[in-house]
């Protein structure tokens, strides 16, 4: 995702953590405000274009070696590459975070890698053309690509911006959503299988399901349905109600991780 969905999966998150784990990250984080989440949820992509760290680039994603739209898997040992994916990331975070005996440095820098938000963006799922980095379309006359427009121009064309404020309204109304609207009888099955002594296994779950609407959604007529397209019509309106459930689940996902991780701390 890009800001605007970074932000608003942290926004989400921070609405439902339980109290202890939003002192627990104000603490790591040194941010007692409002926006202690949402104010580091683009750290990481800053970071992969630093010389430092650009060893965390692959840690955005896994290049399912799947067949869409016939087919989409996403499987550990074909698709993390050697170099690491977004599933190995989430697995190191995590333990980072679960041990208090690492220095301040390190246990801050975890925090703010909150990958939970790219592993559910379809694209980040998958391996064809670049998670469709290569895929030209044009989005309202512009020239881009298929993964931009999911990462940045549907988003934005739904909300109207990508501003903190945007990003927190958001956040807002998929909290509603959650809570007491279109959502309320799903969010309880999204944290089905989540185990804290497995990120793996956990955040593989995450990706397969995510995975699924690359056959769905994204490419349901293979690359030739979506390439040198105009996709700001009738595609992002069938995007559209996926961003929204993908965003949400995220947000929802994220705080329950932060509050295992708070729990298991030793
Ligand atoms: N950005 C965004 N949406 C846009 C334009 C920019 O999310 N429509 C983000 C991407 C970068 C930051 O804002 O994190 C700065 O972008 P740029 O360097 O393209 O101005
Ligand atoms: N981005 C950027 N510069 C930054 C942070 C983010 O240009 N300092 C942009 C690049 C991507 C988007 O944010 O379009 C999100 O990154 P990703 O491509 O990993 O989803
Ligand atoms: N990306 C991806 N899968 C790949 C390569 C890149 O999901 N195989 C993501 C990472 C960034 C965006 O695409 O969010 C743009 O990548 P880059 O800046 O490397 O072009
Ligand atoms: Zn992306």
């Amino acid at each position: 995702w890009g800001t605007l969905g970074h932000e608003t999966v942290a926004f989400i998150a921070q609405n439902f953590v339980a109290a202890d784990t939003k002192v627990f990250l104000s603490s790591i984080l040194q941010d007692t405000s409002t926006e202690y989440l949402a104010k580091v949820a683009t750290w990481a992509d800053s970071f992969r274009y630093t010389k430092a760290g650009k060893f965390s680039e692959p840690f955005h994603f896994i290049d399912a070696e799947d067949n869409p739209p016939d087919s989409c898997s996403v499987t550990y040992s074909r698709d993390c590459g050697k170099s690491g994916c977004v599933v190995g990331a989430i697995q190191n975070y995590t333990t980072q975070l679960l041990d208090s005996s690492l220095d301040k440095g390190t246990i801050n820098m975890a925090a703010k890698k909150q990958f939970v938000g790219d592993i559910h963006q379809p694209l980040h799922d998958e391996a064809l053309d670049r998670g469709g980095n290569s895929i030209a379309v044009l989005f309202g006359g512009v020239a881009t690509n298929l993964h931009h427009i999911w990462d940045t121009n549907m988003p934005e064309k739904l909300v109207g911006g990508y501003t903190l404020a945007d990003a927190e309204r958001w956040a807002a109304t998929l909290t509603t959503e959650i809570n007491t609207g279109a959502f309320k009888d799903q969010a309880a099955s999204w944290l089905e299988g989540i185990d804290i002594t497995d990120p793996v296994t956990t955040s593989l779950g995450w990706a397969s399901q995510t995975n699924q609407f690359v056959c769905t959604t994204v490419l349901p007529n293979g690359k030739e349905g979506v390439e040198n397209q105009e996709l700001s019509g009738s595609y992002y309106e069938a995007a559209v109600p996926v961003i929204q459930l993908q965003i949400a689940r995220a947000g929802y996902r994220l705080a329950k991780w932060l509050d295992l991780i708070t729990v298991g701390v030793r």
